[in-house]
Formats: structure tokens, sequence, C-alpha cells
């Protein structure tokens, strides 16, 4: 049994590990030996590349092999992996201490700088996940309105919290779970759901059941049924909707926040939701997640008022110093470098899937992108679904093989970093050209 403490200090490729040894070693231990199940490659089939290591745009595997990464830990490694900003930061914090479970100054570093970005918070909780971050934003929402109701997207996801386990993107699209047992009805039967990008579909839930409506919760740029941008006007649309029925507008931006711009798809779309959602950029790549908008919604958390939320490590030093590091990189420049990296991949791939006339549509924003193997546009989740999903295995595989490793799912976001070079890029072109000859003999 190969001895993992090697494994720490890199020397994965002399120990003879393998990927395939390891998945065997961790399904013994572990559900789908994974820690969250889009990684097990269950839609794609194969191994799972247990990755050792990471740096700039590429992973490096327990058998030594070097992968292009459009991962990006699902989004948050913006800056790359191991950027030094971010790793002298965080090991400065580790000489301070790792948890203290008291108030901290690095909070409030990272609190004024979301802030300063996003207007529409006032104030704002950090919690330990996008999920945990959610399910507070969606109570705290009940709370303020007195109402149960809530409306989510179908493909759209917020994390695993009972409420928004119903036809959820991400993970639960991959896997083909309808929804999840184990999630009380009494629960979901409070959870209203309605076509992304559909505002009459919309409108007539509300007609039925405005008044009863707590919140709707939206990805701004939905990216957890593959990347599917707002059809103009929508948002704005949600914005009114929710005035006129006295409703909370949460905009969900674990993945766009800091992302698709400097103040987020809220500053791109220029609606100021109620209460936002933030997670991944904003920790690093250490685990943190946050709620926050109006200070009259956020006085009532506890301990200013009466709505309870509470977690040990919130807030914590590490993950401070982690998303902090990697905000301060994300300037205007950095923004316009990251555009331009996009639009060299865009291009690329769209060259390459017309020259073989793929059958496919490829929506990318700003620096995330995803390619449907489906003819005509991709605006929500029942054109996503549509998509040949079987093809996009064989796609990733092909990938994978040539040392490019996608997020194993067709709902997923490629995620582009300040840290994919020219180099990369073109890599990246060449393979998916050749994958696409290869799935078009
Ligand atoms: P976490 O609880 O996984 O930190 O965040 C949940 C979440 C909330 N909102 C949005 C828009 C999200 O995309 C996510 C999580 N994203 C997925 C990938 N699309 C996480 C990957 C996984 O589940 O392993």
């Amino acid at each position: 049994m190969a001895d993992l403490k090697q494994l720490a200090n890199g020397n994965s490729a002399r120990l003879g590990v393998t990927s395939s040894e390891l998945f065997d070693r961790a399904r013994r231990l572990m559900p789908g030996g994974v820690s969250s199940p889009v990684r097990s490659f269950g839609v794609v089939g194969g191994v799972p590349r247990f990755i050792a290591s990471a740096r700039g745009c590429r992973l490096t595997d327990v058998e030594g092999n070097e992968y292009l990464d459009y991962i990006g830990s699902w989004g948050a490694m913006i800056v790359g992996h191991a950027h030094p900003a971010v790793v002298e930061a965080v090991r400065n914090a580790l000489d301070r201490g790792t948890s203290f479970g008291t108030a901290s100054p690095y909070e409030i570093e990272l609190a004024e700088e979301i802030i300063q970005r996003m207007p529409s918070i006032q104030k704002l909780r950090f919690v330990n996940s996008g999920t945990e971050a959610a399910m507070s934003g969606v109570r705290l929402a009940r709370a303020a309105t007195g109402r149960n109701l809530i409306v989510k997207f179908a493909g759209c996801y917020h994390g695993h919290h009972d409420s928004f386990l119903v036809q959820a993107g991400s993970g639960v699209a991959t896997l083909g779970l309808p929804n999840s047992p184990g999630v009380p009805m009494g629960v979901t039967a409070d959870t209203r759901i309605a076509p992304y990008n559909d505002p009459a579909a919309l409108e007539s839930l509300f007609e039925r059941e405005g008044e009863l409506m707590a919140a709707i919760i939206v990805e701004p740029v939905a990216a957890n049924m593959g990347v599917a941008p707002p059809h103009p006007g929508f948002l704005k649309g949600l914005r009114r909707l929710c005035d006129r029925y006295g409703c909370l507008l949460i905009f969900d931006e674990v993945i766009t926040g800091f992302r698709v711009a400097y103040g987020g798809a809220q500053q791109l779309y220029d609606v100021s939701p109620d209460l936002t959602i933030l997670g991944k950029i904003i920790g690093g790549g250490l685990p943190v997640g946050a709620y926050g908008g109006r200070a009259d919604l956020m006085s009532l958390v506890a301990p200013e008022g009466p709505v309870y939320q509470a977690g040990t490590l919130s807030g914590n030093p590490l993950a401070m110093a982690a998303g902090l590091a990697t905000l301060k990189l994300l300037d205007g420049a950095a923004y316009e470098r990251l555009e331009m990296i996009s639009i060299k991949l865009e291009q690329g791939l769209r060259s390459a899937a017309d020259r073989v006339n793929l059958e496919s549509t490829l929506n990318r924003f700003s620096s995330m992108l995803t390619i449907f193997f489906h003819r005509g546009p991709v605006g929500n989740f029942s054109d996503a679904a549509a998509a040949d999903h079987t093809k996009f295995a064989k796609f990733f595989h092909l990938m994978l093989d040539q040392g490019i490793h996608l997020p194993p799912s067709g709902y997923e976001a490629w995620f582009v970093s300040l840290a994919h070079d020219p180099e990369a890029i073109t890599a990246t072109v060449m393979a998916a050209g050749k994958a696409f000859e290869r799935m078009t003999v």
C-alpha cells in the first residue's frame, strides 16, 4: 500500500501509485471515492485523475501526468493555482494561527473589499460554503417577508440545501438525479421552479402566487446547466417583478461574483439585488461563502436580529487572507486580460468546430464557457439537457488523453484563469481540433 505521506512532498511519480489504485482505495472509504459527486467521472466514465499538485493553469496527477486545467476548483482559482501572492498571504496568516473563533481584523478587510465592489451589499456575513450562504440568504428572505415560497430556475444550482434540490443543475443534473431522497416533501413544497429566460412563465406563476413569494433566487448568468447567459432584459424583469410583489431578489453570484466583472454580474447588468450570495473566488481556494445585501435585511441576522445562523470556522483567518489576496489581483487590467485570453480560446474552438462542421453550440460569458453537442441555441435547462451528453463524454476523454482536463460534465463551465498562457490556449485549441475530427469521422 503506497505511503501517501510521500505524496505530501510531491514524490508521487517515484511512488508508482496510480489514480486507479487510489480510486479503488478511496471508494472503500468515501461514497464514490470522492468528496463531491461531480468529481467522480460518473457521467463521463473512467478513472478520476487523483491530483497531487497544481500550479498556474496546470494540474499534476499522482503519476506525474500534467494537465491544462479548466476546472479551476469550479471557478475559485481565477488567478491560477498557487499564485505567489496568495501563497504568501496564506503562509503569513498560517504563522499567526489557523483559527481563533473570535472577532478578527482579517474578516473586516475582506468584507470592506467585497462591499466596495458591490454597492448593493451594505452588510455581509461570512460562512464556509456557497451552500451555506444560499441557504442562509433564503432563510433571511423568508424571515424578512414573512412568506415561505421561493422560486428557483430549472438547471440553476445553489448548493445542496434541501430547498434547492429541485430540478437543480451541476452535479444533480450530471448524475440525472431528478431530486434527492431524504428531502422532505414539506420542504420542497415551498420551492417553485420556473424555466430560465422565460419571463412569461414566471409572470403567470406570480399571477397565481406572487403574494406568497419570499424570494426569487437566480444565477444572474447561469453556469450550472452549462453556461447560459440571461436574455436581454431578463434580469431587470426579475427586479421589476420582485418590486411589484414585495418579494426579494437574490443573486447567486457564487460563480459570477468577481469573475465576470470587478463588481460581478450585478454591475454588468446594472441590477441591484436585495441579497447576494458569494463563494469560490472570495476564498481564493479556501472554504468561504458569504451572503450580504441591504442593511435593513442583514440587521435581522443574529446577534443583531432574530434570524439565527452561525459557524465555527466562519471568517477563518487563512481563508480571509487567501480571498483578499485573490481579489487584490483582480483589477481592471486583470479583467481585460481575462477577456482577451477567453476570446482567443473561444475563437480557436469555434474555428476548430467549424472546420469539421461539428453539430455544437458554444456559449461563452466572460471567462467561462461550455460547448454543447446540440444544434441550436442553449438558453435554458431543457436546451442543455437536449444536448448529446454521450458525445460530451467522448470529447471529455479525447481531451483528457491529450492533457486537457475539462470539467467532467456537460452541465458545467470551463473556467479560464489569468494563468492560462498563450501556449496553454494554443494547446487546448489544437487538442480540441483533433478531438472534433475524431468525433466526426
Ligand atoms: P458550494 O456549497 O459547493 O461551495 O457552493 C454551492 C454553489 C452555489 N451557487 C452556485 C452558483 C454554485 O455554482 C455552487 C457550486 N458550484 C458547483 C460547480 N458548478 C460546485 C462543484 C461541486 O459540487 O463539487
